[in-house]
């Protein structure tokens, strides 16, 4: 299964009204201009590009009003695509787009019956709600409204739905968390692997451990990749850089070994900020990463074992 051809669904945000940087709503059109649909079909994918959605938004509409509108079209059209077999890409656009992203998932998890996992590429937990968040900015809080922190009144149509169980997000990458939020994501119990164990083990062990609890669950795994993820010295183009983030062989790494699991069901891609950008290094770097999880590989050589690692 890791090896065959999908039907891939991107699907364009250009949404910021959930940050105070303006820019990432030029995020969708530029990785389009990077190539990211070409990369996908010189893979032998059958890739729609389902165009931007475009939520009907009163102009001067702003904060969980104007965000409720894009999370309602956003779970529309990522749960039909799963519906339909597809694997749908969500190109953003602020974090906050995970919003939908995650609910469609969630829908069609629950009329799966199939347990839903997050992988969570961020240097940032996303966990703030709008009493701990100490900017407002609704892309810093997509995590703890999916998990039905209190403060979300009107997000969701179905405020019963959201209802994503903390104990199966994993948080990697992580390298700035607010008071608030941290005592959450403690109290929570959210899966964690921080900078410092990035440092300390490897991207390889902490990864396969995820990998391996979601396949023996049966589960779904959705990838929600926030660009400050990886080190602004290779992706600058983004509103909220944080030194010390993931080199390109390790972001590489973990494309490479979501691939081979063949437990990615939907996708993520947040926060490219194309007008912070140094003459579209981040977006191509992004359409690089993508290419990597949907099966271009250097050599024709999977994961291995965990029994064939030197010195075991
Ligand atoms: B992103 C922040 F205070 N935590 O809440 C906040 F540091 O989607 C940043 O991960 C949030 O880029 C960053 O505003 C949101 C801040
Ligand atoms: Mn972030
Ligand atoms: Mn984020
Ligand atoms: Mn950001």
């Amino acid at each position: 299964m890791s090896g065959a051809a999908r039907r891939i669904v991107v699907i364009g945000a250009p949404i910021d009204v959930g940050t105070s940087e303006p820019g990432a709503l030029m995020g969708p059109a530029a990785l389009r201009t990077a190539g990211l649909i070409r990369s996908l079909r010189d893979l032998g994918h059958d890739v729609v590009d389902a165009g931007d959605v475009a939520p009907d938004l009163a102009p001067e509409a702003r904060g969980l009003t104007a965000v409720a509108a894009w999370t309602r079209d956003l779970a529309g059209a990522v749960e039909a695509a799963l519906g339909a077999g597809g694997l749908p890409l969500v190109m953003g656009g602020d974090h906050s787009l995970s919003l939908g992203s995650v609910e469609g998932a969630m829908r069609h998890c629950a009329a799966a019956g199939r347990p839903l996992f997050v992988l969570w590429l961020d240097a940032h937990a996303d966990f703030n709600t709008p009493e701990t968040s100490p900017s407002g900015n609704i892309h810093g809080m997509p995590l703890a409204a999916l998990c039905g922190e209190p403060g979300f009144s009107g997000l969701f149509e179905d405020a019963a739905r959201a209802s994503l169980d903390p104990a199966r997000v994993h948080l990697f990458g992580l390298r700035s968390i607010d008071a608030g939020e941290r005592a959450l994501v403690r109290a929570r119990a959210l899966g964690v692997t921080d900078m410092r164990d990035i440092d300390e083990f490897g991207v390889v062990a902490p990864l396969r451990r995820i990998l391996e609890r979601v396949a023996e669950a049966g589960g779904h795994l959705h990838v929600s990749f926030d660009i400050d993820f990886l080190d602004p010295a290779i992706a600058p183009g983004v509103g909220t850089t944080v030194p010390g983030g993931a080199t390109f062989r390790e972001a590489h790494l973990i494309m490479e070994m979501l691939h081979d699991s063949g437990l990615v069901r939907s996708l993520d891609v947040v926060e490219l900020n194309p007008f912070l950008d140094e003459r579209g290094r981040s977006a191509r770097v992004l359409v690089e990463l993508v290419a990597s999880l949907f099966g271009r590989r250097i050599l024709d050589r999977p994961t291995p074992p965990i029994e064939a690692v030197p010195g075991r």
